[in-house]
């Protein structure tokens, strides 16, 4: 069955030294590169957000990064502003070996709704499109490694099994924010979805 290693958001941004650093979020990398080579397709995520998007903080007067709010969509943590289109912050991390991806897919530029989800935006309706790509490149088997193992990594890899895919995410190769118990109940999440938790 074709296969493919789907990289969730390796970008400057998600790194230590960046907007939304993730700990330890540069040293999945080495591990990740010794991967690419051993799947039918590598498809890279990358966070692409406008300036002044509804996900950031400074979109919302007396709000704060990490604090919520409600949207029509549901509930949204605000971010630090990150990942902005066309910055040092959205590129790949330079040591990502980006010369194997055979897709790089984009999410977040809508800026009244953010998207964790490489496959569904946080509406859970509008799709980014890769859904389509993988199933006419007949992929069935996804393994998903990157950043970050709560937000990004648990829609993702929810809705990857939701779609019908068979889905482990490689734990190691991936790191996580961790606030407020999010990890855990990522980690549930996924578990309850069906997704397969591997080290
Ligand atoms: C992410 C928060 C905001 C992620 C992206 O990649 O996990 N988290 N935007
Ligand atoms: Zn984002």
């Amino acid at each position: 069955m074709p296969n493919a290693l789907i990289v969730i958001d390796v970008q400057n941004d998600f790194c230590p030294g960046g907007a939304l650093a993730v700990a330890e979020g540069d040293q999945i990398i080495p591990q990740i590169n010794a991967m690419m080579g051993d799947f039918d397709a590598t498809i890279l995520t990358q966070d692409w957000h406008p300036q002044g998007h509804s996900s950031f903080a400074s979109s919302h007067a007396g709000k704060a990064p990490f604090d919520m709010i409600d949207m029509p969509y549901g509930a949204q943590v605000l971010w630090p502003d990150h990942c902005v289109q066309g910055t040092k912050g959205a590129n790949f991390h330079a040591d990502l070996n980006t010369d194997e991806a055979d897709m790089i897919i984009r999410k977040g530029y809508n800026p009244d709704i953010d998207s964790y989800s490489a496959f569904f935006e946080n509406d859970h309706k509008t799709p980014t499109g890769l859904e389509g790509y993988l199933r006419t490149r007949g992929i069935t088997t996804l393994t998903m490694v990157g950043l970050a193992t709560d937000f990004c990594m648990h829609f993702s890899a929810v809705d990857a099994a939701k779609l019908g895919f068979d889905v482990t995410v490689l734990e190691g190769a991936c790191r996580a924010i961790d606030m407020d118990g999010s990890l855990a109940s990522a980690r549930a999440a996924m578990q309850d979805a069906g997704v397969k938790l591997e080290s």
